[in-house]
């Protein structure tokens, strides 16, 4: 029986700072009726996918922000996005700002990505591991990325899930820059990963990326798809949102690393695939074997230390 699944990635244009979440919620739902006309069954939708992209101000108490935050998923604000996806039997992931209050009462705020099933049960939630920008107000730059003033990085590390008829994992945004992600997924039998993201087109610490950034975006991706024969749905929030643009070019990537689909625009815009889950074998069976070939008996370096330590002068 082959394992064939419809995959859709439901690329955002800007989220406006006043825009209400009704609004944002009405919008999702016009791209979860077009996956509906497409036949997908998992829908993809991007980083943040609720608000714009807050991190770009910085206020001293990140509590002023909480109204970006969801307590709960799905909310009074969301609830409406599910029941449709449900009845619809579409199942999505969406990425939102989580404020999580732990057993001890201490308040966490994560950047997480929420995964639903065709028949509304929650698979799981992922919360981002690679939280990039600075914490402190750095007034040199043209406008901030605090992400690390209003996020703390996932404490649960990368899972996989049985789910889509496949074995499904997340990343979030600056996640997908680091080959750390896409092996720990892989390792845990990755078929599927989904990642959004929000990425600015100027880059602040140093603009000579600027230009590079679309290529950036799907090199990593595609790589990281080829390197652990798993498919990469990759999908922006992009546009110009409150004066920033960020980069769009949603893709579905193949195992093989190519991609298979890609959006044109700057706006709400859907693409979809329809994808073997069987072909991830091609790859995860022959070049990329993991047990045939890996050699992690010299990879301990990757997780006994952080940053690089070049050998002493003269060695
Ligand atoms: N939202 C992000 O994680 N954005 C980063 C920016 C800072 C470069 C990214 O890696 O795309």
């Amino acid at each position: 029986m082959p394992r064939r699944i419809t995959v859709g990635a439901g690329q955002m244009g800007p989220i406006a700072r006043d825009e209400t979440k009704g609004e944002v919620v009405d919008r999702l739902m016009n791209l979860l009726l077009q996956a509906k006309d497409q036949g997908v069954e998992l829908l993809v939708y991007p980083e943040l996918a609720m608000t714009t992209f807050f991190p770009r101000w910085f206020v001293e108490d990140p509590a002023e922000f909480d109204h970006y935050y969801h307590r709960e998923m799905p909310d009074q604000d969301t609830k409406v996005l599910f029941d449709e996806a449900k009845q619809l039997g579409i199942g999505f992931a969406l990425g939102y700002a989580e404020l999580y209050t732990d057993d001890e009462g201490i308040e966490h705020r994560y950047n997480t990505y929420i995964l639903v099933e065709r028949d509304g049960s929650v698979v799981s939630k992922f919360r981002k591991i690679h939280i990039p920008g600075h914490a402190d107000y750095e007034p040199w730059r043209q406008f901030q990325h605090a992400e690390r003033h209003y996020f703390e990085p996932g404490p649960d590390g990368f899972g996989t899930w049985q789910a889509f008829d496949g074995v499904v994992g997340m990343a979030i945004c600056n996640d997908r820059r680091w080959p750390e992600t896409y092996r720990v997924l892989g390792l845990q039998g990755a078929e599927v990963i989904l990642i959004g993201y929000n990425t600015p087109l100027y880059y602040s610490p140093d603009p000579t990326q600027n230009a590079l950034s679309g290529f950036h975006n799907h090199l990593v991706m595609q790589a990281g798809a080829y390197q652990n024969g798993a498919y990469v749905v990759g999908v922006a929030k992009g546009g110009f949102e409150e004066g920033v643009e960020s980069l769009s070019q949603s893709v579905i990537i193949a195992p093989s690393g190519q991609i298979i689909a890609q959006a044109i625009t700057l706006e709400d815009e859907l693409i979809s695939a329809n994808i073997d889950l069987d072909f991830c074998e091609t790859y995860k069976g022959t070049l990329f074997n993991f047990d045939y070939y890996r050699m992690p008996e010299h990879y301990g370096l990757v997780t006994s230390q952080r940053g690089a330590v070049p050998p002493p002068m003269g060695s």
